[in-house]
Parts: structure tokens; C-alpha cells; sequence
């Protein structure tokens, strides 16, 4: 198949399943076309299978705001057109759904169908898409495009709660490639981290507020006072300046490492003990899932998806969102005893292995086949 694939290139868990889904088709010989205003951030090799179209925008005086959703769907008129792409696989509903959907009325209008398939993926349903100032379109999106899949039946929920929709939904959940995410070997890396031999806690996220960094912080506060412990947080975003502040109020510095943005995040899961996710909300927690892979537990919040992940009292605990007190009491339980700890990471990595990339890709692929034959978009 020849496959368009819209998404966010950043470091955003949508423009991460959607690269790595990509580059899966690719492997299983299908031509995929990347479209975006940047090249994906996991797209950092050349295969022969593998297309970038990159978005430009256009400035003008008039405007303050560059009409991006514009620009995109003129480029997606285009490659469908030149590249005579078979399906349109758009990755967070806002706006490239309803770009996507948009092309495809222009190309139909020149004879050339073409069928769009939406993948909601979180925040574009749970927390923007439901906003007022966009709720019409995403809506308009659900509604005409061919197919929908969400990433966790909770999402899919959310969707029929937060919109006026009766679309089915396929849920087809985030995956993980194993050729990445195992634990490796890092002991120099380990020993410069906790020399003395301390857990290690981890967090990575983009610091936006859904992800509740506050928290994670002051969960840590709790179990150093009784594990000797260090924290580990992966990543940047708005809300890293006041996780700084944070840490120095907590008097928690000299056990706190801000890493920022990291490509290898494997390497540093492949030395950790254990992984906090308090988040307001999560679709599912690709995160969790990343850490999983690596035999990380996780102490997360009861939110959205992550039920459908983590199981209670095996592979880590769920408290309720904001719980710091319950979530530090459970993360001492786990580290306070090695046998345990090391059981709940063999389980960790056992539920994971479920969720491996070469299960969920060809779940895809059955899924475009399944929309083409119907013939009738
Ligand atoms: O988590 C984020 O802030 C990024 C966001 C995105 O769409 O870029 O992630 C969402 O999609 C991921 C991939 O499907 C899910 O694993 C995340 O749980 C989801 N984030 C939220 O729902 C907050």
C-alpha cells in the first residue's frame, strides 16, 4: 500500500506512534509518506520505503496567525495527487483531520478518491478537542472520516461522552519495539547516578500540567525520607521551571536530576527501579508502556487508559489522581524489598511483551485492507 501519514514531528506520544508505525509499515514494504512541517523527531535514517513531505507555511503581513491547517492540506492534495497514495492515516485530530478531511473533498472534486483514517490519541478528545473554540470541527472530523480508531477503550468512551458522534470506534492500542526498549546493561551510567547504591526513580514526560510533575516530586520527597533514593526526570516543557522550584522548596535537590530532552531514553530506563506517572489524565501512557519494556514498575494514577496497561499489584499500583500520599506509601512497598521489586519488574515486562510492535502493526494493516475493500468512501 502507498500510505500517507500525517503527524505532530515532535516529541509528543501521537508523533511518536505514528513515526514508529511508519516505519514498521516500511520495514514490511509498504511505501509510507510522512507528512508534516518537520521532519519526525524518530525519523533519523534514510530507507528506501520511507518519504518526508515537509509543510511550509506561508507568512504575510495580514497574518498574526499563518493559516497552518491551510498550508497542510494543499501539500495533502498534492502528494495524494503525485504520489497517488492508496489511504490517509491522520495522527491527533486537531487540525489534521479536518485538513484531511478538507483535502479529500478537493480531490474528490478532481475524481481522486481516497479514504482517511483518524487516530485520536489523547488530548485532541480530553482536553482540546472538547474546548468550545474547537469541539464543531473535531466533531465534523469524527464524523466524516472513513474510519476512527482510538488508542484505549477509555478514550473511546470519552470520544461518545465529549462529542455528538455515533461513529464506530476500533481501539487499537500504543505498541512498543522491543529491538529499542530492553534492558541493557549500563553500570558505569548507573554508579555515576546513584553512587551509593540508591533506587532509582524515573519520570519522563513534556512537563505540560496533564502530567501533574508536581506530584512526581513530591511523591520522591516522601520515599526518600525512607529508601535511600534518586530521581530521574526526562524531558522539558512549561512546567519544568516550576518543577525546579519545586524540588529546592522540597529541600530535594541533591537527590533530583533534570535531564531535559533525551533521545537513548532507553538507556536511562535500563537503570531505573522504578516509574512515576501521577497524571491528570492519560489516553494510555506510552510512557508507562516505554518503561515497562525496560522491567520498570510503575505507580501511576487510576486516570483514562492506564487501567487498560498497568495491572494492580503486578506490574505496579493505581491510586487516585493527586493521592502523593498513597502512591509514596506504595512506591516504599515495592523498594523496601528486592525479591518484590524484582518480581513486579519480570511482570512489568511480561505485560509489555503484549503490546509488542509486531502485534499491534499488523493490526493496522488488517484495518486499512478492511477500509479499502469497503469501497465506499
Ligand atoms: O502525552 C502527551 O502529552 C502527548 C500526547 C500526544 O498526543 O502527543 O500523548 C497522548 O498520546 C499517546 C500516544 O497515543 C498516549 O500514550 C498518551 O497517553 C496521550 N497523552 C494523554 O492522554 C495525556
Amino acid at each position: 500500500m502507498k500510505i500517507g501519514i500525517v503527524c505532530y514531528p515532535t516529541y509528543g506520544g501521537s508523533g511518536v506512534v505514528a513515526t514508529e508505525l511508519g516505519k514498521s509499515l516500511a520495514q514490511r514494504g509498504h511505501s509510507v509518506h510522512f507528512i508534516s512541517y518537520k521532519q519526525p523527531e524518530r525519523l533519523d535514517f534514510f530507507d528506501k520505503n520511507i518519504f518526508f513531505h515537509e509543510v511550509n507555511v506561508s507568512t504575510y503581513p495580514l497574518f498574526d496567525f499563518p493559516p497552518y491547517e491551510t498550508s497542510l492540506t494543499s501539500r495533502l492534495v498534492d502528494v495524494v495527487k503525485f504520489e497517488k497514495l492508496d489511504l490517509l492515516h491522520v495522527h491527533y485530530a486537531i487540525p489534521h483531520a479536518s485538513a484531511a478531511i478538507l483535502a479529500k473533498q478537493i480531490l474528490a472534486s478532481q475524481g481522486i478518491k481516497i479514504p482517511v483514517i483518524t487516530t485520536l490519541h489523547g488530548t485532541d478528545i480530553t482536553l482540546v478537542g472538547k474546548d468550545t473554540s474547537f469541539e464543531p470541527v473535531v466533531t465534523h472530523s469524527i464524523n466524516m472520516s472513513d474510519a476512527v480508531t482510538s488508542v484505549s477503550e477509555s478514550l473511546k468512551r470519552d470520544t461518545y461522552k465529549f462529542f455528538n458522534t455515533k461513529k464506530h470506534i476500533e481501539v487499537i492500542p500504543n505498541f512498543i519495539d522491543f529491538n529499542r526498549f530492553q534492558k541493557q546493561s549500563k553500570e558505569p551510567f548507573k554508579k555515576s547516578i546513584a553512587p551509593g547504591n540508591e533506587k532509582l526513580i524515573v519520570h519522563t514526560s513534556n512537563f505540560r500540567k496533564v502530567k501533574r510533575v508536581g506530584d512526581v516530586l513530591k511523591i520522591f520527597a516522601k520515599i526518600v525520607e525512607k529508601i535511600p533514593a534518586k530521581l530521574i526526570l526526562v524531558g522539558d516543557g512549561p512546567e519544568r521551571h516550576n518543577a525546579e522550584l519545586l524540588s529546592r522548596e522540597l529541600d530535594i535537590c541533591n537527590h533530583v536530576s533534570f535531564l531535559g530532552k533525551q533521545n537513548t531514553v532507553e538507556e536511562i530506563l535500563s537503570i531505573c527501579d522504578l516509574f512515576l506517572m501521577p497524571s491528570e489524565t492519560e489516553s494510555f501512557g506510552l510512557a508507562a508502556l516505554e518503561a515497562m519494556a525496560c522491567e520498570v514498575p510503575v505507580i501511576a494514577s487510576n486516570a483514562g487508559g492506564i487501567p487498560e496497561l498497568i495491572i494492580e499489584g503486578e506490574t505496579g499500583f493505581m491510586c487516585a489522581v493527586g493521592d502523593v500520599e498513597s502512591m509514596a506509601a506504595k512506591g516504599v512497598y515495592l523498594l523496601e524489598d528486592e525479591n518484590r521489586l524484582n518480581e513486579f519488574k519480570a511482570n512489568a515486562l511480561k505485560r509489555a511483551l503484549e503490546f509488542d510492535i509486531n502485534t499491534i502493526v499488523p493490526v493496522y494493516e488488517k484495518f486499512y485492507l478492511n477500509v479499502l475493500s469497503q469501497k465506499s468512501f
